[in-house]
Protein backbone atom coordinates (compact mmCIF):
# COMPACT_ATOMS: atom_id res chain seq x y z
CA UNK A 1 0.00 0.00 0.00
CA UNK A 2 1.00 3.56 -0.96
CA UNK A 3 2.59 5.50 2.07
CA UNK A 4 2.12 8.90 3.28
CA UNK A 5 5.38 9.89 2.49
CA UNK A 6 4.98 8.49 -1.10
CA UNK A 7 1.67 10.69 -1.49
CA UNK A 8 3.19 13.89 -0.38
CA UNK A 9 5.81 13.20 -2.87
CA UNK A 10 3.84 12.58 -5.46
CA UNK A 11 1.71 15.95 -4.46
CA UNK A 12 5.01 17.40 -4.58
CA UNK A 13 6.28 16.75 -7.94
CA UNK A 14 2.70 17.62 -9.49
CA UNK A 15 2.17 20.94 -7.63
CA UNK A 16 6.08 22.02 -9.66
CA UNK A 17 5.02 19.96 -13.06
CA UNK A 18 4.06 21.82 -15.89
CA UNK A 19 3.28 19.77 -18.38
CA UNK A 20 1.28 16.63 -17.04
CA UNK A 21 0.24 13.54 -19.22
CA UNK A 22 -1.97 10.76 -18.10
CA UNK A 23 -1.74 7.02 -19.36
CA UNK A 24 -4.54 4.43 -18.34
CA UNK A 25 -5.38 1.10 -18.41
CA UNK A 26 -8.01 -1.05 -17.27
CA UNK A 27 -6.87 -0.83 -13.72
CA UNK A 28 -9.02 2.73 -13.70
CA UNK A 29 -12.15 0.70 -14.91
CA UNK A 30 -11.54 -2.10 -13.01
CA UNK A 31 -12.43 0.12 -10.27
CA UNK A 32 -16.19 0.85 -11.93
CA UNK A 33 -16.05 -3.11 -12.28
CA UNK A 34 -15.30 -3.31 -15.85
CA UNK A 35 -13.10 -6.89 -16.58
CA UNK A 36 -9.50 -6.35 -16.96
CA UNK A 37 -7.45 -8.39 -19.58
CA UNK A 38 -4.85 -10.13 -17.44
CA UNK A 39 -5.59 -9.85 -14.29
CA UNK A 40 -7.42 -12.62 -11.55
CA UNK A 41 -10.66 -12.49 -13.47
CA UNK A 42 -9.08 -10.36 -16.32
CA UNK A 43 -10.81 -11.46 -19.93
CA UNK A 44 -7.72 -12.99 -21.16
CA UNK A 45 -8.16 -15.34 -18.88
CA UNK A 46 -11.35 -17.02 -20.30
CA UNK A 47 -11.17 -15.90 -24.11
CA UNK A 48 -7.44 -15.95 -26.55
CA UNK A 49 -6.59 -12.91 -27.72
CA UNK A 50 -5.70 -14.47 -30.95
CA UNK A 51 -9.37 -15.72 -31.27
CA UNK A 52 -11.01 -12.25 -30.70
CA UNK A 53 -9.17 -9.63 -30.85
CA UNK A 54 -6.72 -9.41 -34.48
CA UNK A 55 -7.80 -8.95 -37.84
CA UNK A 56 -7.10 -12.78 -38.79
CA UNK A 57 -10.40 -13.48 -35.84
CA UNK A 58 -12.54 -11.05 -37.63
CA UNK A 59 -12.16 -12.58 -41.46
CA UNK A 60 -11.93 -16.42 -39.82
CA UNK A 61 -15.41 -15.71 -38.15
CA UNK A 62 -16.79 -11.89 -37.71
CA UNK A 63 -19.68 -13.45 -35.93
CA UNK A 64 -17.78 -14.44 -33.08
CA UNK A 65 -16.07 -11.55 -32.89
CA UNK A 66 -19.05 -8.99 -32.95
CA UNK A 67 -20.86 -11.72 -30.15
CA UNK A 68 -18.12 -10.88 -27.62
CA UNK A 69 -18.06 -7.47 -28.69
CA UNK A 70 -21.32 -7.16 -27.96
CA UNK A 71 -21.53 -9.24 -24.60
CA UNK A 72 -19.02 -6.34 -24.03
CA UNK A 73 -20.86 -3.39 -24.33
CA UNK A 74 -23.90 -4.80 -22.69
CA UNK A 75 -21.51 -5.42 -19.47
CA UNK A 76 -19.72 -1.91 -20.01
CA UNK A 77 -23.20 0.12 -20.66
CA UNK A 78 -24.12 -0.81 -17.25
CA UNK A 79 -20.90 0.69 -15.59
CA UNK A 80 -20.00 4.26 -14.52
CA UNK A 81 -17.28 6.65 -14.31
CA UNK A 82 -15.69 6.32 -10.44
CA UNK A 83 -13.85 8.98 -8.45
CA UNK A 84 -10.28 8.11 -10.56
CA UNK A 85 -12.51 9.08 -13.98
CA UNK A 86 -13.32 12.23 -12.05
CA UNK A 87 -11.15 13.21 -10.21
CA UNK A 88 -8.82 13.49 -13.82
CA UNK A 89 -11.73 15.62 -15.37
CA UNK A 90 -10.84 18.08 -12.19
CA UNK A 91 -7.32 18.22 -13.35
CA UNK A 92 -8.11 18.65 -17.06
CA UNK A 93 -10.61 21.56 -15.68
CA UNK A 94 -7.68 22.70 -14.20
CA UNK A 95 -4.79 22.49 -16.01
CA UNK A 96 -6.29 23.06 -19.67
CA UNK A 97 -3.89 23.04 -22.27
CA UNK A 98 -0.81 22.08 -19.69
CA UNK A 99 -2.47 18.34 -19.88
CA UNK A 100 -3.09 15.45 -21.78
CA UNK A 101 -5.08 11.96 -21.20
CA UNK A 102 -4.00 8.47 -23.11
CA UNK A 103 -6.32 5.75 -22.57
CA UNK A 104 -5.78 2.01 -23.53
CA UNK A 105 -9.37 1.44 -22.35
CA UNK A 106 -11.93 1.36 -24.82
CA UNK A 107 -14.96 1.50 -22.45
CA UNK A 108 -14.93 5.47 -23.20
CA UNK A 109 -15.45 5.69 -19.39
CA UNK A 110 -12.99 8.90 -19.62
CA UNK A 111 -15.55 10.33 -21.95
CA UNK A 112 -18.75 10.05 -20.14
CA UNK A 113 -16.77 11.31 -16.83
CA UNK A 114 -16.12 14.20 -19.02
CA UNK A 115 -12.38 14.03 -20.12
CA UNK A 116 -12.03 15.83 -23.30
CA UNK A 117 -8.32 16.39 -23.80
CA UNK A 118 -7.97 12.85 -24.27
CA UNK A 119 -6.70 9.82 -26.73
CA UNK A 120 -8.33 6.77 -26.94
CA UNK A 121 -5.31 4.73 -28.64
CA UNK A 122 -6.85 1.84 -28.86
CA UNK A 123 -10.43 2.84 -29.86
CA UNK A 124 -13.61 3.00 -28.35
CA UNK A 125 -16.47 -0.06 -28.40
CA UNK A 126 -18.91 2.44 -29.10
CA UNK A 127 -18.01 3.17 -32.61
CA UNK A 128 -18.28 0.98 -35.61
CA UNK A 129 -15.76 1.32 -38.77
CA UNK A 130 -16.90 0.50 -42.15
CA UNK A 131 -14.82 -2.51 -43.76
CA UNK A 132 -15.79 -0.96 -47.62
CA UNK A 133 -15.83 2.66 -47.42
CA UNK A 134 -13.92 3.15 -44.23
CA UNK A 135 -16.81 5.29 -41.77
CA UNK A 136 -16.36 5.73 -38.54
CA UNK A 137 -19.63 6.17 -36.68
CA UNK A 138 -20.99 6.31 -33.19
CA UNK A 139 -23.17 3.56 -32.40
CA UNK A 140 -24.62 2.40 -29.02
CA UNK A 141 -27.17 -0.32 -29.97
CA UNK A 142 -27.10 -3.32 -27.51
CA UNK A 143 -26.84 -5.75 -29.49
CA UNK A 144 -26.00 -4.56 -32.70
CA UNK A 145 -27.64 -6.41 -35.62
CA UNK A 146 -26.33 -10.23 -36.21
CA UNK A 147 -23.33 -8.99 -38.57
CA UNK A 148 -23.98 -5.31 -38.71
CA UNK A 149 -23.55 -3.57 -42.13
CA UNK A 150 -22.55 0.18 -43.23
CA UNK A 151 -25.85 2.31 -43.89
CA UNK A 152 -23.95 3.78 -46.64
CA UNK A 153 -21.99 0.82 -48.99
CA UNK A 154 -23.75 -2.35 -47.33
CA UNK A 155 -20.56 -3.80 -46.58
CA UNK A 156 -20.09 -5.43 -42.86
CA UNK A 157 -18.71 -3.07 -40.09
CA UNK A 158 -16.50 -3.94 -37.49
CA UNK A 159 -15.56 -2.58 -33.62
CA UNK A 160 -13.68 1.13 -33.99
CA UNK A 161 -10.56 -0.74 -32.13
CA UNK A 162 -7.32 -1.64 -32.79
CA UNK A 163 -6.46 -5.42 -32.43
CA UNK A 164 -3.32 -6.78 -31.80
CA UNK A 165 -1.10 -6.91 -35.28
CA UNK A 166 -2.95 -3.51 -36.06
CA UNK A 167 -1.06 -0.17 -36.14
CA UNK A 168 -2.55 2.53 -34.05
CA UNK A 169 -3.76 5.80 -35.92
CA UNK A 170 -0.90 8.10 -37.55
CA UNK A 171 -3.01 11.16 -35.30
CA UNK A 172 -2.79 9.55 -32.10
CA UNK A 173 0.20 8.22 -32.76
CA UNK A 174 1.84 11.65 -33.36
CA UNK A 175 -0.16 13.19 -30.58
CA UNK A 176 1.33 10.92 -28.06
CA UNK A 177 4.95 11.73 -29.02
CA UNK A 178 4.03 15.38 -28.66
CA UNK A 179 2.45 15.34 -25.35
CA UNK A 180 5.37 12.21 -23.81
CA UNK A 181 7.95 14.53 -24.84
CA UNK A 182 6.71 17.70 -23.72
CA UNK A 183 5.26 16.69 -20.23
CA UNK A 184 7.65 16.49 -17.09
CA UNK A 185 5.46 14.37 -15.03
CA UNK A 186 3.85 11.21 -16.54
CA UNK A 187 1.07 9.34 -14.41
CA UNK A 188 0.75 5.53 -15.02
CA UNK A 189 -2.76 4.50 -14.00
CA UNK A 190 -3.97 0.69 -13.50
CA UNK A 191 -1.81 -0.58 -16.92
CA UNK A 192 0.43 -3.96 -16.78
CA UNK A 193 2.85 -2.05 -19.26
CA UNK A 194 2.66 -5.11 -21.71
CA UNK A 195 1.33 -3.94 -24.72
CA UNK A 196 3.27 -1.89 -27.15
CA UNK A 197 3.68 0.95 -27.58
CA UNK A 198 1.79 2.22 -24.91
CA UNK A 199 4.14 -0.54 -22.73
CA UNK A 200 7.19 1.83 -23.99
CA UNK A 201 5.38 5.38 -23.06
CA UNK A 202 7.54 5.58 -19.72
CA UNK A 203 10.50 5.20 -21.25
CA UNK A 204 9.88 8.08 -23.66
CA UNK A 205 9.10 10.33 -20.79
CA UNK A 206 12.06 9.15 -18.44
CA UNK A 207 13.95 9.93 -22.05
CA UNK A 208 13.21 13.55 -21.98
CA UNK A 209 13.82 13.92 -18.02
CA UNK A 210 10.13 13.63 -17.04
CA UNK A 211 9.25 12.36 -13.68
CA UNK A 212 7.23 9.41 -14.02
CA UNK A 213 5.03 7.74 -11.03
CA UNK A 214 2.81 4.67 -11.50
CA UNK A 215 -0.51 3.78 -9.50
CA UNK A 216 -1.34 0.35 -9.63
CA UNK A 217 -2.51 -3.00 -7.14
CA UNK A 218 0.46 -4.56 -7.87
CA UNK A 219 4.49 -3.80 -9.63
CA UNK A 220 4.40 -4.08 -13.14
CA UNK A 221 7.63 -4.23 -15.47
CA UNK A 222 7.61 -0.61 -15.58
CA UNK A 223 7.94 -0.23 -11.63
CA UNK A 224 11.90 -0.56 -11.65
CA UNK A 225 12.17 2.37 -13.98
CA UNK A 226 9.18 4.85 -12.69
CA UNK A 227 10.46 6.98 -10.07
CA UNK A 228 7.48 6.33 -7.65
CA UNK A 229 5.56 3.28 -7.72
CA UNK A 230 2.24 3.60 -5.63
CA UNK A 231 0.26 0.77 -4.70
CA UNK A 232 -3.36 0.60 -4.28
CA UNK A 233 -6.32 1.39 -6.29
CA UNK A 234 -6.85 3.75 -8.66
CA UNK A 235 -10.26 5.19 -7.20
CA UNK A 236 -8.24 5.66 -3.60
CA UNK A 237 -5.17 6.79 -4.87
CA UNK A 238 -5.75 9.03 -7.85
CA UNK A 239 -8.46 11.64 -6.07
CA UNK A 240 -5.81 11.64 -3.10
CA UNK A 241 -2.76 12.55 -5.59
CA UNK A 242 -4.82 15.21 -7.42
C1 LIG B 1 1.30 -2.24 -33.00
C2 LIG B 1 -8.07 -4.65 -28.07
C3 LIG B 1 2.70 -1.99 -34.91
C4 LIG B 1 -9.13 -5.54 -27.66
C5 LIG B 1 -5.84 -4.39 -27.43
C6 LIG B 1 4.48 -10.25 -31.43
C7 LIG B 1 3.55 -10.54 -32.44
C8 LIG B 1 2.63 -9.59 -32.90
C9 LIG B 1 2.59 -8.33 -32.35
C10 LIG B 1 3.50 -8.06 -31.34
C11 LIG B 1 4.44 -8.99 -30.91
N1 LIG B 1 5.18 -8.43 -29.92
C12 LIG B 1 4.76 -7.18 -29.72
C13 LIG B 1 3.74 -6.94 -30.56
C14 LIG B 1 2.97 -5.72 -30.65
C15 LIG B 1 1.65 -5.86 -29.93
C16 LIG B 1 1.95 -6.13 -28.48
O1 LIG B 1 2.36 -5.28 -27.74
N2 LIG B 1 1.75 -7.34 -28.03
C17 LIG B 1 2.12 -7.69 -26.64
C18 LIG B 1 0.97 -8.42 -25.99
C19 LIG B 1 3.39 -8.45 -26.67
N3 LIG B 1 0.99 -4.59 -30.11
C20 LIG B 1 0.26 -4.36 -31.18
O2 LIG B 1 0.02 -5.21 -32.01
C21 LIG B 1 -0.23 -2.94 -31.33
N4 LIG B 1 0.04 -2.46 -32.62
O3 LIG B 1 2.25 -2.39 -32.27
O4 LIG B 1 1.43 -1.84 -34.31
C22 LIG B 1 2.91 -3.46 -35.19
C23 LIG B 1 2.09 -4.11 -36.07
C24 LIG B 1 2.32 -5.48 -36.36
C25 LIG B 1 3.32 -6.21 -35.70
C26 LIG B 1 4.13 -5.53 -34.78
C27 LIG B 1 3.91 -4.15 -34.52
C28 LIG B 1 -1.73 -2.95 -31.15
C29 LIG B 1 -2.07 -3.22 -29.72
C30 LIG B 1 -3.47 -3.77 -29.63
C31 LIG B 1 -4.23 -3.05 -28.60
N5 LIG B 1 -5.52 -3.62 -28.44
N6 LIG B 1 -6.92 -5.07 -27.40
C32 LIG B 1 -10.23 -4.80 -27.01
O5 LIG B 1 -10.05 -4.10 -26.01
O6 LIG B 1 -11.32 -5.03 -27.49
S1 LIG B 1 -4.75 -4.50 -26.13
C33 LIG B 1 -5.52 -4.82 -24.63
O7 LIG B 1 -4.45 -4.62 -23.72
C34 LIG B 1 -6.56 -3.85 -24.19
O8 LIG B 1 -7.08 -3.08 -25.21
C35 LIG B 1 -5.85 -2.96 -23.17
O9 LIG B 1 -6.08 -1.60 -23.41
C36 LIG B 1 -4.40 -3.26 -23.38
C37 LIG B 1 -3.52 -2.99 -22.25
O10 LIG B 1 -3.92 -3.74 -21.13
P1 LIG B 1 -4.04 -3.02 -19.73
O11 LIG B 1 -4.93 -1.85 -19.90
O12 LIG B 1 -2.71 -2.77 -19.20
O13 LIG B 1 -4.84 -4.11 -18.89
P2 LIG B 1 -4.30 -5.38 -18.09
O14 LIG B 1 -5.45 -6.23 -17.75
O15 LIG B 1 -3.18 -6.02 -18.79
O16 LIG B 1 -3.69 -4.76 -16.75
C38 LIG B 1 -4.48 -4.14 -15.78
C39 LIG B 1 -3.56 -3.54 -14.76
O17 LIG B 1 -4.32 -2.81 -13.83
C40 LIG B 1 -2.78 -4.60 -13.96
O18 LIG B 1 -1.42 -4.18 -13.88
C41 LIG B 1 -3.44 -4.58 -12.57
O19 LIG B 1 -2.52 -4.84 -11.52
C42 LIG B 1 -3.92 -3.16 -12.51
N7 LIG B 1 -5.12 -2.96 -11.67
C43 LIG B 1 -6.20 -3.77 -11.55
N8 LIG B 1 -7.13 -3.21 -10.75
C44 LIG B 1 -6.62 -2.00 -10.37
C45 LIG B 1 -5.33 -1.83 -10.95
N9 LIG B 1 -4.58 -0.76 -10.73
C46 LIG B 1 -5.09 0.22 -9.97
N10 LIG B 1 -6.34 0.14 -9.38
C47 LIG B 1 -7.11 -0.94 -9.55
N11 LIG B 1 -8.32 -1.01 -8.97
ZN1 LIG C 1 -19.48 1.75 -45.86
Amino acid sequence: MATHNQILLARNHLASAQNVTILTGAGISADSGVPTFRGADGLWRNFRAEDLATPEAFERDPRLVWEWYNWRRELIATKQPNPAHDALVTLERQWTDRMWLITQNVDGLHRTAGSERLSEIHGNIWKVRCTGCGVISENREIPLPTLPTCRLCHALLRPHIVWFGESLWEEDLRRCDEVLRACDLLLVIGTSGIVYPAAGFASVAKDVGAVVIEINLESTPQSDLVDLSLQGRAKDLVPLLL
